[in-house]
Formats: structure tokens, sequence, C-alpha cells
């Protein structure tokens, strides 16, 4: 498989943890964000993704899937074990609900795009734009030190969507320093999360791409 990658990109920060959780090896192809204008526009890229957005997943048999929620629910369907979703239809709602909050409410409006859209479209300065990335991070991570259950990860023992969610946007909200003192639960975690090999491969500082 080959995973089209950025190593600041926290949707493709997901893929690299899940593939590496389901122990598929893949090869790394990165798309640079920023550099002549951010590669993810040429029409190389447009070819594989018309969206011009990290990640995608090139199958081995050719087809290629975007958005990192419906292909971590591909590989979870193909490659059951280790699971990515608990059995119980409550829990698993719960699970969906907390990695639901970062996928659908924080990082869509915090993206580059949307960010760049601030600037260049509106004519926003920096400091308003930092002030908009902070107040969506720290409203979506307030509802998420409610959502998580006891630990070490978000729900439990067994690693799961939510614990692959978070990871990266800790991460990126660190990059951004949104203070997270306010949120204990969710640093311990994050902290018992990234003390596993899969995480760990799949930190942004240990991309073939890193700067
Ligand atoms: N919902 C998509 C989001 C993908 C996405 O927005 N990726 C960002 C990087 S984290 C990107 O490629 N941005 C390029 C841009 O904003 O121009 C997913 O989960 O895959």
């Amino acid at each position: 498989m080959k995973l089209y990658t950025y190593f600041r990109s926290s949707a493709a920060y997901r893929l690299r943890i899940a593939l590496n959780l389901k122990g598929l090896a893949y090869e790394s192809v990165p798309i640079h964000l920023t550099k002549d204008g951010g590669r993810q526009h040429s029409a190389e890229y447009r070819a594989v993704n018309p969206q011009r957005r990290v990640p995608a997943l090139v199958l081995d048999n050719g087809e290629v899937l975007p958005q990192s929620m419906a292909i971590m629910e591909y590989l979870d369907e193909v490659y059951p074990s280790p699971r990515f979703l608990p059995a119980d239809p409550i829990a698993r709602a719960k699970v969906r609900a907390f990695a639901d909050v970062i996928a659908c409410d924080i990082h869509p409006v915090n993206n580059l795009a949307q960010l760049q859209y601030l600037k260049r479209k509106l004519n926003q300065e920096q400091p308003a734009i930092d002030a908009w990335y902070h107040h969506w991070v720290l409203e979506g991570f307030a509802a998420l030190e409610t959502m998580i259950r006891p630990g070490p990860y978000c729900f439990g023992s067994e690693v799961t969507l939510a614990d692959i969610c978070l990871v990266p946007q800790m991460y990126n909200a660190r990059r951004l320093k949104v203070p997270l003192d306010s949120f204990p639960k969710l640093v311990a975690a994050d902290a018992a999360l990234l003390k596993l090999a899969p995480f760990d491969k799949a930190r942004p500082e240990n991309q073939p791409d890193a700067e």
C-alpha cells in the first residue's frame, strides 16, 4: 500500500497510527502542504485525490481511498484484528462520538485551508487566527475531557478509534501552543498512548519528510 502523507498533517498521522496498529506495511509518499504554494494542489496530486487533501491510501489493486475516517473503517473491516471499535453497541457509539468531536468538530475549522482563508481572503491578522484556532480546540477538548473514560487509554485498556484521533490532535494543539492544563485526563491518555510502538513510529518527527 502507498500512503500519501505529510509529517505534520493530523489526518495523515491518524492513518499512520492505524496502519501501524494493524501491522500493515506501507510506502510513504510525502506531499508537502506549503512548499511551492502547497503540492497538494499540483496536477499530479489532483489526479490522485481531487479534493487536494492528505491522506490518501492507494491499495495494492490500485484503488485510491481518500478521507482518514473512511479509510480507517475500511481497514477495520478488511483487517479486523486488533479492532478499532468495541463490540458493545453503546461503547462503540461512545468511541465514535469522541472521535467525531475531533474529526468533525475541531479539525475541519482549524485545517490549513481554513486558516489560509481567514488570512488571505478575510484579511485576518495572525493573532486573530491563533485566537480562532485556540477557541475551537479549547471548546472541543472541554467536551472530550468529560467524555473520556478511565484509562490508561481513552476508553479503558484497549486502543480504539478515539485514541487514534486524540494523539494527532494533541500534537497539533501543542504545536500551536494551546494550554492543556485544564485537560489532565486527555494529557494522561496521550502520554500513555505515545509509549506504544505503533504510536511512536507514527510521530511526525519519526517520518522521512520530517523537518
Ligand atoms: N476530513 C479529512 C481531512 C483531510 C485534511 O484536511 N487534510 C489536511 C491536512 S491535516 C490537508 O490535506 N490540508 C491541505 C489544505 O488544507 O490545503 C480526513 O480526515 O482525511
